[in-house]
Formats: C-alpha cells, structure tokens, sequence
C-alpha cells in the first residue's frame, strides 16, 4: 500500500470532472487500498479520488470513532435527499479551513463497491455531509467555492502565507 499527495487548493487539478468507473479491476482495488491508507493516515474522515490526481470516480470514507468502518463508494449517485445540516466541513486539501456549507441532512446514494457489487446507502448527519463534500471533489468542486468571495479572499491570502512559511 502507498500513502499519496494530496493536492492543495488552489490547485487547478481540484477542477477536473471525474470519470465513472467501466472497469473493476485490481487497478481500482489497489487505488482504494491506498486511498484509504491515505485517509487514515491524514487524517481524515473521507477523501476523493480528485484529491490525489485521479480523476474516476471514487470515494472513501469512514466517520467511525475506532476508524475501522471504511465505505467505498465508485460510482456514486444521490438518489434521495432532504432536511438541512450546518455541520463544520474541513478538508485536506485546504488545510486550516472549517465552515458551514448548506448540504442534505439525510440522503439516500447509490453506489458500487471496489468490487463492482451495487449497494444503496442511507446516511445522516457526518457520513452525509461528508459523502456530499466527497461528490463535489469529483466534480471539481472544493467547498470552500461555496463561501462568500471575500471569504474565499481571505481563505487564498492564509494558503499562500502558509505556503511561504513551508517554503
Ligand atoms: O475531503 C476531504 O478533504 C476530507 C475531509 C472530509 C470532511 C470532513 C468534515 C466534513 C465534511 C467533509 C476531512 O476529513 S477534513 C479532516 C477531518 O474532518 C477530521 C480529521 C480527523 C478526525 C476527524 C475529522
Ligand atoms: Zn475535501
């Protein structure tokens, strides 16, 4: 297995649409391997194929406390949705950034597994943020692009004296 990088934003890659998955193979079983790997190590609770330069359409995540329940989601499709959740959102690829985004608080997804095996999932609260956060990425969107412009001013202004720091 193999930790990966994970793109920063505002890197341009973050934008690419991703693809769906046609064939489940051990090519996609070894990049959910270590897409995993690479949640856990983090850490994080959920990460997009996007996030690490590949642009199929993949997700994991895993919103347990022991963090041994990762869910893989290829493919994946919101079927259903309702209510409305203010739960805080991060995200690894802007490091250092909570807020708010309006998202579903329950939603139903269908999904294949790594395997190519169709589920449906219901998810609330966390799991359900976070799965619609993992969707955007794969297409294209990072959630801090849902702020206010100034916001976004501010957010770009941190990530560059950040960068300077580590340079
Ligand atoms: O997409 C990502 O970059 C992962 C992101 C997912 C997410 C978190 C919270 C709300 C919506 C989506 C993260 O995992 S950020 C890190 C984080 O929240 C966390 C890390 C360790 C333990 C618990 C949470
Ligand atoms: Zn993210």
């Amino acid at each position: 297995m193999a930790i990966l990088n994970i793109l920063r934003y505002p890197d341009v890659r973050l934008h690419k649409v991703a693809l769906p998955v046609t064939v489940f193979d051990g090519s996609l079983r070894t990049l959910v391997q270590d897409m995993t790997e690479t949640m856990y190590a983090a850490p994080g609770v959920g990460l997009a194929a996007t996030q690490v330069d590949v642009h199929k359409q993949v997700i994991v995540v895993d919103v347990s406390d022991r963090r041994d329940s990762p869910v893989v989601l290829v493919n994946p499709e919101i079927v259903e949705s309702s209510g409305l959740s203010d739960i805080e959102e991060g995200c690894l690829s802007v490091p250092g950034i909570y807020d708010t985004v309006e998202r579903a608080e329950r939603i139903r997804v269908r999904a294949h597994d790594q395997h190519g095996k169709a589920f449906t999932l219901e998810a609330q609260g966390l799991l359900s943020v976070c799965i619609q956060h993992e969707m955007d990425h794969l297409r294209g969107k990072v959630f801090v692009e849902y702020l206010s412009p100034l916001k976004q001013q501010r957010i770009r202004t941190k990530l560059s004296k950040q960068l300077r720091k580590s340079a």
